[in-house]
């Protein structure tokens, strides 16, 4: 099993070599592990990612160590500050370079902070670059099974909710035969109703459409927790996910605005998140996507996620 990178770089003397060590942990690196032995010594300086990049083509411009950082300016900012610090104003000026775009969607500079050992320090322009891992949902509800459970009072709201979220899982790929839709009286009975369906084992996911007028319902609030928290607790209980699309508005026009009139369609939104939790439990419970996303928690250490400006990155600057 492959566990990290090192690269070892010999310093020209002892002042160097501390030297190095002040710049290193100037820039915020982590010391690791410090040695020595009868004839010499060594200071780990800990990255949390590190990778060896082959190239072919064009011999890189940029230095061979390259340092990726968040916040460039800063870390210029305080490279310019230890290096004038070290080789005074005049020296400093020829050992770093300002910082500049790249041809592979970055910006970079160069510092030397001892003759002989120069370091690239670069920041990439997507903001995703060397994002954590993550596992995350798929849109297609191909061969998925829903529960569709909504509430008939404000059915002219509803009636709404109830088509967007059948648009939504129809355009993403759901059999009509895998969509069951049950209708029930009132909000107050869409829990029960959910943990019917939730327990049967025939469902990936219920969506649950209601909605709730503040200015029409008598202890709206009471109502309105009981409800949200029936709709999770069934969620928690059974481990099938349960998409929560019950409207709360002070008035009948807020209501119709989030039904699809100016405010999108709360009901197609709800049954895209249950498409997308289908999916996600689906790989959670794949050993592949559990293991990713453990070892991705357990690490908190980011993996690179290798992508387009990566590799067309350093050999080509
Ligand atoms: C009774 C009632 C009231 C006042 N308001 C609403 C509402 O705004 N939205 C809704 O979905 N249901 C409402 N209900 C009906 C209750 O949810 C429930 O169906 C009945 O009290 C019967 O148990």
């Amino acid at each position: 099993m492959i566990k990290g990178i090192t690269v070892v770089r010999t310093a020209g003397s002892a002042e160097e070599f501390e030297k190095l060590k002040s710049f290193f942990a100037g820039l915020g690196f982590e010391a690791g592990k410090a040695w020595q032995d009868g004839v010499s010594r060594g200071a780990a300086h800990l990255a949390p990612l590190g990778n060896i990049e082959f190239v072919d083509g064009t011999a890189s411009a940029t230095p061979q160590i390259l340092v990726e950082v968040t916040q460039l300016d800063e870390v210029h900012a305080a490279a310019k500050k230890w290096m004038e610090s070290a080789w005074g104003e005049a020296d400093a000026a020829g050992k770093l370079s300002p910082v500049a775009a790249t041809h592979w969607k970055s910006r970079l500079f160069t510092v030397e902070p001892v003759a002989g050992q120069a370091y690239g320090f670069w920041e990439s322009d997507n903001v995703l670059h060397g994002r954590p891992v993550a596992v995350e949902g798929d849109l297609s509800a191909a061969g998925m099974r829903f529960a569709i459970v909504v509430a008939r009072w404000n059915a002219v709201i509803t009636d709404r909710l109830l088509q967007g979220s059948l648009d939504a899982l129809y355009r993403s790929g759901a059999a009509k035969a895998d969509v069951q839709i049950v209708r029930v009286p009132g909000a107050w009975e869409i829990p029960s109703a959910s943990r019917t369906l939730a327990a049967s084992g025939k469902v990936d996911a219920v969506i649950t459409l209601g909605v709730l007028l503040r200015g029409e319902t008598a202890h709206y609030e009471a109502i309105y927790n009981e409800v949200a928290r029936g709709i999770g607790q069934s969620q928690q209980d059974t481990g099938v996910p349960h998409a929560f699309g019950v409207l709360t508005c002070e008035t009948l026009e807020q209501a119709l605005d989030r039904a699809g009139l100016k405010a999108g369609n709360k009901g197609f939104e709800a049954a895209i998140a249950a498409i997308e939790m289908v999916s996600i439990a689906q790989k959670l419970r794949s050993g592949a996507g559990a293991a990713e996303y453990v070892a991705d928690k357990k690490s908190s250490i980011a993996q690179n996620v290798t992508d387009q400006d990566t590799h067309s990155a350093k050999g080509l600057a």
